[in-house]
């Protein structure tokens, strides 16, 4: 009997603990509302947020600097943004339009409809991931965007709420959390949390922007590097990094 009670305790692998280890540290423009952020081919590409302000962005990933942008009509709201081939795709936070971009000159090409609120998004070379606030991930047809299925996101069996901006990478989705410092790392085939990574030390207090929407939002992933880029709503900086295990005390 106690064999089994351990055995049964003994499947639950445990969740990793990691943090972020900065490789570099780049200046940004800090009227950015970050909402989406992607990494492809040596670009970054970035959706703002806010009624009035949203936009899409081309950015250096050395320099910060902005190479191209776009901006949206000022009753949408920009959020989540994925790379699916030539195609850019841009949710909208209540406006249920996923707004389709060609990425060679940032032409709005098509635009589809969806039920609720967009937040997060990314593609991992099948389907679309998307987040809506809540604690389970939609799974969407990366051609005609319709809703393919839901995964409810668990760290030890507890619900995951606030889902926000995310990465696909290989058999994981990592999403930040709205106004939370932490990252989580997400097993697409369970939906089980199997690392949290601790974001809390990016940005020193002294550069925070005083408003209070100013949180953790943006990631993205370079392949190539193997490296992450991190930033947050009106932050004035970029981050490179590598999430790695906590050093012991
Ligand atoms: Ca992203």
């Amino acid at each position: 009997m106690f064999v089994l009670l351990g055995w049964g305790r003994g499947q639950a692998e445990p969740v990793e603990r990691l943090e972020v280890e900065v490789l570099a540290v780049l200046p940004r423009a800090a009227d950015a509302f970050t909402q989406g952020l992607l990494w492809h081919r040596g670009r970054l590409y970035e959706s703002t947020g806010r009624y009035g302000h949203s936009g899409l962005r081309e950015l250096d990933p050395h320099s910060g600097e902005v190479r191209r942008r776009v901006d949206l009509a000022d009753g949408l709201f920009g959020e989540g943004l994925a790379l699916v081939e030539d195609r850019l795709i841009q949710l909208t936070w209540r406006e249920g339009l996923a707004l389709i971009w060609r990425r060679d000159d940032f032409a709005l090409v098509a635009a589809h409809h969806y039920q609720g609120e967009g937040w997060g998004l990314c593609y991992d070379g099948e389907v679309l991931w998307m987040s809506d606030g809540s604690a389970s991930l939609q799974r969407r047809d990366a051609g005609d965007f319709t809703l393919l299925g839901r995964l409810a996101v668990t760290l030890d069996g507890e619900p995951q709420y606030r889902l926000n901006e995310l990465a696909c990478v290989g058999e994981h989705v990592y999403a930040n959390i709205w106004h939370d410092h932490h990252i989580l790392r997400i097993h697409k085939a369970s939906g089980r949390v199997d690392a949290v990574i601790d974001a809390s030390a990016l940005l020193p207090l002294s550069e925070r922007p005083a408003d209070r929407e100013a949180v953790l939002n943006g990631i993205a992933w370079d392949p190539g590097q193997g490296v992450f880029y991190l930033t947050g709503k009106l932050w004035p900086r970029l981050f490179r990094v590598r999430f790695v295990h906590s050093s012991p005390d």
